[in-house]
């Protein structure tokens, strides 16, 4: 079994190297905010109760339609990715919580899953369905869709598919459930469009009415892949449909690398917040159209943006009356065909974390006013000031107020980790092509 964690007192050695150097940082930004009229503790307040969940799926090596080249010591089993989970946990001290993807992540016994993620400090987020492969055994095929199928059978396949995923959700501590369709078409006139919706709403209030109390649904869009001339959700007015047709516990999910090339994807977000049906986000960033490049690797201006709006909406007063309560969740969506999965899922988690903070520091009340005066240059002023303020060293102090490392990237490296599990987990196949 290779439940090695990284041991408490090494982190502790590297963060008393680094320790005097952190601190004069922290001064650093710490004066210049304080001279902004920032407090400092409120910063470190809000930046502690911040989290995103890392998904199961990101811990392998990614690939792409072209060839998959594997990094050694690859979690094979639903334990080794815990390992995993629980190494980028300890060490960034944020992302206590993993989202699964079934059947990739089906566990043979949930209870023992779930003692052992509570032994390695971790619990589980959205649980994801998984109707866009066909798996050896099942009895009908998706190659013509899922939920939204013209044939009773294969939804009715879907929608236990779906319903299992709660059912194993509920076993581990999950509290929602991600659907993601493939469904759609490749070619004009291979589906009727707006039946194929009903259909899926129709499969959908199925799913919805098995959904145990405080559970969440999440309908996740994307406009195109694998279908590429339509889909059926393919986009955030089709999400909110359907949100809206299942009731309060249905809200919509937006994955960042999932809208048409420039895509005013904050505003997405400002506009699911107005319907009150922002339900989450699969953090990446994308180059071309569905890259699950690193978040942050491409536009961290726009992950910036993003937060934005989420840290301006939790303080409105509206959208904190609001029922059901406004209260979005953050998982990681990516693939990694280059880099140390591991390192990578860390960074983007901070990077995240980095876009929030940033946000934290808009003067919201300067910003309401240059907007009510359409002063632009201030407007974009105040939020470029927040944006180009180097908060690492706060990110730094957040990790190591909960016992993480001062500087994660380094602490895992020194760690011998990738080489210790290289030596016990079996080498996966190299050649095949595959996007997870
Ligand atoms: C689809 O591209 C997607 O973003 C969905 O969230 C899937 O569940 C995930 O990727 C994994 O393939
Ligand atoms: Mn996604």
């Amino acid at each position: 079994m290779s439940g090695h964690r990284i041991a408490s007192d090494l982190v502790d050695q590297w963060n008393q190297k680094l320790e005097r150097s952190h601190r004069r940082d922290l001064a650093g930004v710490s004066g210049i905010l304080e001279r902004r009229g920032i407090s400092i503790r409120g910063l470190l307040d809000s930046l502690a109760g911040f989290e995103v969940a890392v998904p199961s799926w990101g811990f392998g090596q990614g690939g792409t339609r072209f060839g998959r080249f594997p990094i050694s010591g690859e979690p094979v089993t639903l334990e080794d990715k815990l390992f995993d989970a629980a190494v980028v946990n300890d060490l960034a001290r944020l992302t206590p919580r993993v989202s699964l993807h079934i059947p990739w992540d089906r566990p043979s016994d949930a209870r023992a899953i779930r003692r052992l993620a509570r032994s390695l400090g971790l619990g589980f987020d959205a649980m994801n369905s998984n109707t866009f492969q066909d798996q050896p055994g099942q009895s009908c095929s998706y190659k013509f869709g899922s939920l939204s199928h013209t044939d009773r059978g294969v939804r009715r396949q879907a929608v236990d598919h779906n319903v299992e995923c709660i059912e194993i959700g509920r076993e581990l501590g999950s509290k929602a459930l991600t659907v993601w369709l493939a469904d759609g078409g490749s070619f004009p006139g291979q589906q009727h469009l707006r039946r194929a919706l009903d259909r899926v709403i129709g499969s959908l209030q199925e799913v919805y009415s098995a959904l145990p109390g405080g559970w969440r649904l999440f309908s996740e869009h994307k406009p195109f892949e694998p279908g590429f001339y339509s889909t059926v959700v393919q986009d955030w007015g089709t999400s909110l449909m359907i949100a809206q047709a299942l009731g309060p516990k249905a809200s919509c999910l937006v994955d960042l690398g999932h809208h048409l090339p420039n895509t005013n994807v904050e505003q997405v977000v400002a506009r699911l917040i107005a319907a009150n049906r922002l339900g989450g986000f699969h953090f990446n960033d994308s180059k071309f159209a569905d890259d699950d490049l690193s978040a942050g690797s491409i536009r961290p201006y726009q992950l910036f943006l993003v937060f934005n709006e989420l840290v301006d909406a939790a303080a409105d007063p509206v959208v904190r009356k609001a029922r059901p309560r406004h209260d979005p969740s953050f998982m990681i969506d990516q693939s990694h065909n280059l880099k140390d999965p591991l390192e990578d899922v860390m960074l983007s988690a901070i990077e995240i974390q980095r876009a929030y903070c940033k946000a934290l520091l808009v003067d919201r009340e300067a910003l309401a006013g240059h907007q009510e005066r359409n002063d632009v240059v201030m407007a974009e002023r105040v939020l470029k000031q927040a944006y180009e303020t180097d908060v690492s060293p706060l990110l730094a102090e957040t990790r190591l107020r909960r016992g993480g490392a001062i500087d994660p990237l380094v602490a895992y490296r020194r760690s011998g980790y990738r080489a210790r599990v290289a030596r016990e987990r079996p080498v996966r196949g190299g050649s095949s092509a595959g996007i997870v």
